[in-house]
């Protein structure tokens, strides 16, 4: 006879049977079932301040381990709680299990306290939705959850455990994880078409996205682009896929090689807003990889078209690339690199600007001096994110994280929990907005309460600054409605959570504030008083 148990614990054990050492929760009585499971079974029970950054912080954990992470939520404002954090992992493309509690089957109807129709809230932002009614088939709904957010393409799920449910006792059966790891290699018609593309192209360019780092493609990648000869643009996680000094990756002359290019490779990114909805050059042919069929086409039909696994794809295309030979590429690579050059002279004034308050691109160049090329920076504002982003070297894919195309700002110290918790040993430096660092402040709480040692800078101009500038622009300098805040001493938050405390007003007190900040190891705060009209006449990206 097997041993019976309670609901919670057997959800539990089947957690940790996917591999997830830890969840993410705020407590409520509806779950408590599962953390007295996760007691017995071992699992880290991580509690934060709010359950939008329960959900945020396992989807940080599952990017930093491509994996899927697992927060819990209590019925009903445990659960609604979490919807902004599910619609941006649904949004990105990343899988999370999310576990809701519920009212005791038996009150189902009746008004019972936090009851909430809550499978049809989420069902519209999950790739699916389900809830378990008994205790002995919940391994089973666990094993389906995990089986379908990382199923391609990946994404967020929701699994409703009522409260009787998990107080239930059921014998405890098989909770091995059931999936395949089965990769898709693409339809071989389109992948020749592809190579010949790419062998025969005078003006190629590359843009590859967080596809790369999902799928573990990065090897591949450098592969495809160095038999090939072809210029690599890297966004999302795939930011470090490339070592910022290969001869093949450009950061800075994207819209110079979009706009001239005669063959544009698309792989692990959707066509949205980031590439300009597909509308570069209309005589450029499209290649396109992606795993999601549905994401072929959208925007711009593919002159060639693969749903794929960027590794298994990128495999064999680095082959055929070079069977199809590389035609003179170094006249276009030149161009390109001149293009790059050009930026860089243009922004220098900035980037090496002695001007108080700060300027955002010198805080991008001093961060870049002092992080360790195997730091973590999470990104979560609106300029000053934009900024650091164009400034800071990425050396290793998955090593910056941002809110993605969702654009949810307050996804900062949430994400830092998630992956200062999958990777203890990794430094972790969070660049926050001011406006944005108050969306899920209250997880510096919980960072400290947990002693992460995560550095946490925030860029404070005093405002939402990527609205307030063509706020002004638009309708002048009177009409800054919403969107100023004040200059407030964040660093003095340290005095209340506990943790490491820097203020910096100049730039040459950023890089010995920072390198405290690092060596403090413990939760330190960096507040850096930034220009707040520096970004004007910037590239806008926020309406
Ligand atoms: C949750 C959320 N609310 C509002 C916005 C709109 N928004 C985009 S950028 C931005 C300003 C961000 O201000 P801050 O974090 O201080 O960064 P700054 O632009 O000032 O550097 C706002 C409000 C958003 N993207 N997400
Ligand atoms: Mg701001």
């Amino acid at each position: 006879m097997a041993e019976r148990m309670q609901g919670g614990r057997l959800a539990a054990r089947a957690i940790a049977a996917h591999g997830v050492d830890t969840i993410f929760t705020l407590s409520g009585g509806h779950v408590m079932p599962i953390y007295e499971g996760c007691r017995l079974e071992g699992v880290r029970v991580v509690d934060v301040r709010h359950e939008q950054a329960a959900a945020h912080a396992a989807e940080a954990w599952g990017r930093m381990r491509r994996a899927c992470g697992v927060a819990v939520a209590t019925a009903g404002p445990g659960v609604t709680g979490t919807v902004t954090a599910v619609a941006n992992s649904f949004v990105a493309q990343t899988p999370l299990v999310v576990i809701g509690g519920a009212r005791p089957l038996a009150q189902a109807e009746q008004r019972a306290l936090q009851e909430l129709g809550q499978l049809s809230l989420l069902r519209p932002i999950t790739k699916w939705a389900a809830l378990c009614t008994d205790a002995e088939r919940i391994p089973e709904f666990v094993a389906t959850a995990f089986r379908n957010a990382l199923a391609q393409p990946r994404g967020p799920v929701y699994l409703e455990l009522p409260m009787d449910v998990l107080f239930a006792e059921a014998p405890a059966g098989d909770v091995a994880p059931s999936r395949s790891s089965a990769r898709a290699f693409g339809d071989p018609r389109e992948v020749m078409k592809a190579a010949e593309l790419l062998g025969g192209a005078e003006r190629p360019a590359v843009v590859a996205g967080s596809g790369i780092w999902w799928d573990g493609a990065w090897r591949q990648l450098a592969a495809f682009a160095e038999n090939g000869r072809l210029p690599v643009f890297l966004s999302g996680s795939a930011r470090g896929a490339l070592p910022p000094d290969h001869e093949l990756f450009f950061q800075h002359s994207r819209g110079a090689a979009l706009g001239a290019a005669d063959v544009v490779c698309v792989i692990g990114a959707p066509l949205d807003f980031r590439l300009g909805f597909g509308r570069f050059t209309p005589d450029a042919k499209l290649v396109h990889v992606h795993a999601d069929p549905a994401e072929l086409g959208r925007n711009r039909a593919p002159d060639a078209g693969i749903v794929g696994d960027c590794a298994a794809v990128l495999g064999i295309l680095a082959d055929g690339v070079k069977r199809g030979g590389a035609g003179d590429r170094e006249a276009w690579l030149a161009r390109l690199r001149e293009a790059e050059t050009a930026w860089w002279d243009e922004h220098r004034g900035e980037i090496e600007s002695d001007a108080a308050p700060v300027h955002h691109y010198r805080l991008g160049a001093e961060l870049d001096r002092v992080l360790d090329p195997g730091t973590v920076v999470i990104g979560d504002g609106g300029d000053v994110v934009a900024a650091v982003s164009r400034v800071l070297r990425v050396h290793r894919p998955g090593h910056w994280l941002d809110p993605g195309p969702f654009g949810c700002l307050g996804i900062g110290p949430p994400y830092a929990l998630g992956v200062k918790t999958a990777s203890p040993t990794k430094q972790v430096v969070v660049v926050a907005g001011d406006g944005a660092l108050g969306l899920n402040g209250f997880e510096l709480d919980t960072l400290a309460r947990f002693d992460l040692p995560v550095v946490v800078v925030v860029g404070n101009d005093g405002a939402w600054g990527e609205i307030r500038i063509p706020q002004v622009g638009i309708y002048g300098a009177e009409a800054e409605v919403a969107t100023r805040l004040a200059p407030t001493p964040y660093h003095r938050l340290a005095d209340v959570f506990g943790g490491h405390a820097e203020h910096v007003e100049r730039p040459a007190e950023l890089a010995p504030a920072l390198e405290r900040a690092l060596a403090a190891d413990q939760l330190a705060i960096v507040n850096v008083m930034l220009d707040p009209d520096a970004m004007s006449g910037h590239p806008y990206r926020g309406m």
